[in-house]
Formats: structure tokens, sequence, C-alpha cells
């Protein structure tokens, strides 16, 4: 095949990859005009196909996931209604008011399962004013720093298929009314996408590559990356939540308290497991450190193992809300960045692709994509611990378009938990036979993030004696 370009560059860019048996890229070449060609030479440009070609052969030939690990045991679990959780709560405070702690929202998933037009975090999810999640985070997070009495930055990790939109999003909501010096956006990377049978890179429509984002562990290549900015605001600790959870405790002040007193260097929130087949990762103990085994990866045997009161022994599961401390994931101030690497996982899955001038679509997976995960780094810290957390109180994932963790049980749990907070304050609320409130309720983050700021502001609230109940 003869590919004909005019730069230096470019002619050895084609030739790399017709060299490395990728020459399929090129098919629609004479039919694409010159933009086409350039827009194809610049995906190209983006490959670091060194790197793929190895991660190719590592993965495909033989499979790293299967290798066996030490024998994982259930990890010791700082639990609910733990005396030193109040005190740590204080100091948590302290250190976000002293500016110590800065916010990441990992959203640079495609959120595929949800089925929503675009990012997730612009999915309208609460009933009354179809408030999206990135509102509700926002807002939260304005509370977090009314509290504290000082700016929080948020970081928003984004992809480069839903960054652009996400940026616009923010504009045109003038940032839910942060100050947008605070909302840091920036994308994560990403990688082709792979034939899994012959190894090819696969393309999303004639002359252009197909790319996935390479995983949350890209977060931390981020923080890596632009070290600078985390540095300059003083940072000292990250706490990372998922786009997909509303009720995850925004910087978490439990969660950072207990991490200063453990000199920990990875704190992660989990909540007890009680369905063995739950999609949820689990945290284990394999050796001296703590892992996450992701919910497709642990052994039938361990995931049904029960204690003898009957409870699942690995139920640790993580809702991922992980404090991370900046050093750990920066090295030290002279600039020696840690390695930290992490194994790639694989995700297989099927995808509608462009291959020899025509669609081809599957039922079954087709391709892979090669993703690391952010709790990769967790084995690699000296100190790490992990918080049970509420499951009622703090998470209520929005991932599939109805049953399990869709919008409708994500907004059920708002309901039980505002309901909850209305009782505790004093007011009379009836209820549905199935315990949930029979009034819609919504109450926006702004007034409070937790029960105990609902109860200190009720007095001052005025609640309708009929029909929805709306607090904003
Ligand atoms: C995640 C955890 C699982 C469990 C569950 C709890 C992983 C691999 N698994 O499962 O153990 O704790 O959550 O809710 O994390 N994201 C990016 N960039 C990417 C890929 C994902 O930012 O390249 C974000 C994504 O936008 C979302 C989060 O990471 O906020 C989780 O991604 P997911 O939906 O793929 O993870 P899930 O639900 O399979």
């Amino acid at each position: 095949m003869r590919i004909h370009v005019e730069g230096a560059e470019d002619q050895t860019l084609v030739a790399k990859f017709l060299e490395a048996d990728q020459g399929h890229l090129f098919d629609d070449w004479e039919d694409l005009d010159s933009t086409g060609r350039r827009k194809l030479l610049d995906d190209l440009s983006r490959i670091d196909l060194g790197f793929l070609q190895q991660l190719v052969s590592d993965h495909l030939t033989s499979d790293p996931e299967s290798l066996p690990v030490a024998t994982p045991s259930p990890p010791p679990m700082i639990p609910l209604g733990d005396p030193g959780r109040e005190e740590a709560k204080s100091l948590g405070l302290e250190a976000l008011s002293r500016g110590e702690v800065g916010v990441m929202l990992l959203a640079g998933g495609v959120g595929t399962r949800l089925g929503h037009a675009g990012p997730k975090g612009s999915y309208p999810l609460l009933p009354l004013t179809q408030m999206t999640l990135f509102q509700f985070f926002a807002e939260s997070l304005l509370r977090r720093q009314k509290e504290v009495g000082t700016a929080i930055p948020w970081w928003i990790m984004t992809s480069p298929s839903n960054h652009e939109e996400t940026v616009q999003y923010f504009r045109d909501h003038q940032f839910h009314g942060l100050n947008s010096s605070d909302v840091i956006i920036l994308p994560q990377e990403e990688l082709p996408v792979i034939d899994p049978r012959r190894g090819k890179i696969l393309r999303k429509g004639p002359g252009r590559v197909l790319f996935s984002p390479d995983g949350h562990g890209g977060a931390i290549r981020l923080m890596q990356r632009h070290a600078d900015l985390f540095r300059q605001r003083g940072i000292r600790h990250v706490y990372t939540h998922q786009v997909d959870n509303p009720l995850a405790p925004i910087g978490d002040p439990e969660l950072v308290g207990l991490h200063r007193i453990h000199g920990s260097q990875f704190s992660s929130k989990a909540v007890a497991k009680t369905d063995p087949d739950e999609k949820v990762g689990v945290f284990c103990q394999t050796g001296e450190h703590l892992r996450i085994i992701e919910y497709s990866e642990l052994g039938d045997e361990e995931r049904n193992r029960r204690d003898d009161d009957g409870k699942l022994s690995f139920r640790a599961g993580n809702v991922a809300m992980h404090v991370i401390d900046l050093d750990f994931v920066l090295g030290d101030e002279a600039g020696n960045t840690p390695a930290l690497p992490m194994p790639f996982h694989m995700a297989k899955k099927s995808v509608k692709h462009w291959i020899d001038h025509e669609w081809s679509e599957s039922e079954t997976p087709n391709s892979v994509r090669f993703e690391t995960f952010i709790f990769d780094v967790l084995p690699l810290s000296d100190q790490a611990i992990v918080v049970e957390a509420s499951r009622d109180l703090e998470f209520a994932p929005v991932k599939n378009r109805d049953g399990n963790d869709s919008p409708e049980t994500s907004r059920h749990a708002l309901q039980m938990l505002w309901g909850d907070w209305l009782e505790s304050a004093g007011y009379p609320l009836e209820r549905n036979a199935d315990g949930s409130p029979s009034r819609t309720l919504e109450i926006s983050p702004r007034i409070a993030v937790d029960k105990d700021q609902f109860i200190a502001v009720f007095d001052s609230l005025e609640i309708p004696d009929e029909g929805p109940i709306l607090i904003q």
C-alpha cells in the first residue's frame, strides 16, 4: 500500500503504522478529502504505537489478570459507630478550612449504560427541579465551602469525547454559582480500541480511529501532569468521587480526618455488601497491602464466602470515594515523581465500528478497551485505611437506565433520606405503605448536605401544607 503525504513527519508516521501491520487504517484514504486525511493523521499522531503494541502483546497473548496473586483475605475496616469518628470529622473540617483539601470528580467515563445523550453529569436527576448531577455536586460544594469558610477547588476529569460539552455546560450554567476559577476541567487521555482477534486498531468511521478513555486511573496521571496546579493551591489531600453518586459527601470531613489521624496515603469509604452479585469491587488484604478486587475479577468462592454470623466475608464494597495524599502521587517538591505503575484491565465490549468499507456490529463483545483503575495505586501505598459508610446516607448511584442503580432507585434513596431529615427536624411526614414519603420531596444541597445542617436551619424554612415539598 502506498500513501502519499507531504511532510517528513507525516511520512514517518504513516510508515510506522504500515510497518506495524495497521495498514487497514488507510483503507479509505482515497475517498478522504484533505481535511479528512489531516484528521486521520492527527488521530494517528496521538497514538504511542510502541506502547500500544506492548499492551496488545502482553494482554492478548497472555492474560495477566488471571495470574495468581497472594490469597486475599477480608481487610480491617473502621466500623460505623467507631467512637473516634466525631473527632475525626472536626479534624477534617479544620483541614478543609485551611484550604488543604481539593475535590476531584471522575467524569471521563462514556456512561453508555444510562443511555443519556451528553456528559453523565448533565443528567437531570432531581424529581421537582430536574436538577442535574453536576448542579447537585456544585451546590453541595458551595454548602461545604460555606461551612468551612474557604474556597475548595473542584477538579473535574473529563475525557476528550465529553470535554468540550462539559466545559460548555458549566459556562452555560455560570458554574452553578461556584467561582469559575475554582472549577478546573481537565481531560484525561484516551487509547485506541482494539479488535481482540487480530490486534488491529478499530475505526469509528471512514478514516477515524476509535478511541476510548484510559480508565479513571487516568486521574493519577492527570494529577502528575498538572502537579503545579495542585501544589500552587497548597492542597495536601484530594477527595475523589464518581459522577454517578449524588450522595457522595463532597470533601468528606470525616474521611479526611481519619486519613490524617492514621497517617494514611489512600483512604476509602466502603459499604457492607449483602448480595454477593452486587456489582461493586471489594476491598481485600493481600500480604501487607490493601487492594480492591473488581467484581468481575473476584473468584466465586471468595464472592460467596460467609463468616460465622452469615455476613459475606468479602463485604467491604467499594463506593469509589477516596482521599488520596498528594505527596503520595506527586512525590517530593523537588519533582521526583513516583512511578506508581498501574496494571491495565481489559474491558470487552460490543461496539459498532467501520471495517472493510462498511459498518460492523455484533451482539457479542468484539472489541477490547484498556483501562487503569485509580484504586490500583492502593497496594503501592505504605499506609491505607477503609472506613465503613452507611449505604442509605452515602451511596445511591445512577448507572443503568432502569432496574438496579437507576435514576429511579437513586431518587427513591434521596426521598428516604430527605424524609428522615424532615422527621428528625420534627416535621410530621406521611408515608406510603412501602415507607416512602407520600409527598415528593426535594431539598437543595445549598440548604444542607447532612441531617445536622438541615435540623439547624429547619425553623427558618417554610413548608407548604400540601403538594410536593421543595426546599431551595
Ligand atoms: C465502579 C467501580 C466498582 C464499584 C462501583 C461503585 C471501577 C472500575 N469499578 O464500577 O468497583 O465501586 O463503581 O459505584 O471503578 N471514569 C472516568 N474515566 C474512565 C472511566 C470511568 O472518569 O476512563 C469515571 C466514570 O465517569 C464514573 C466512574 O469513573 O464516574 C466509574 O466508572 P464506571 O461506571 O465504569 O464504573 P463501574 O460502575 O463499573
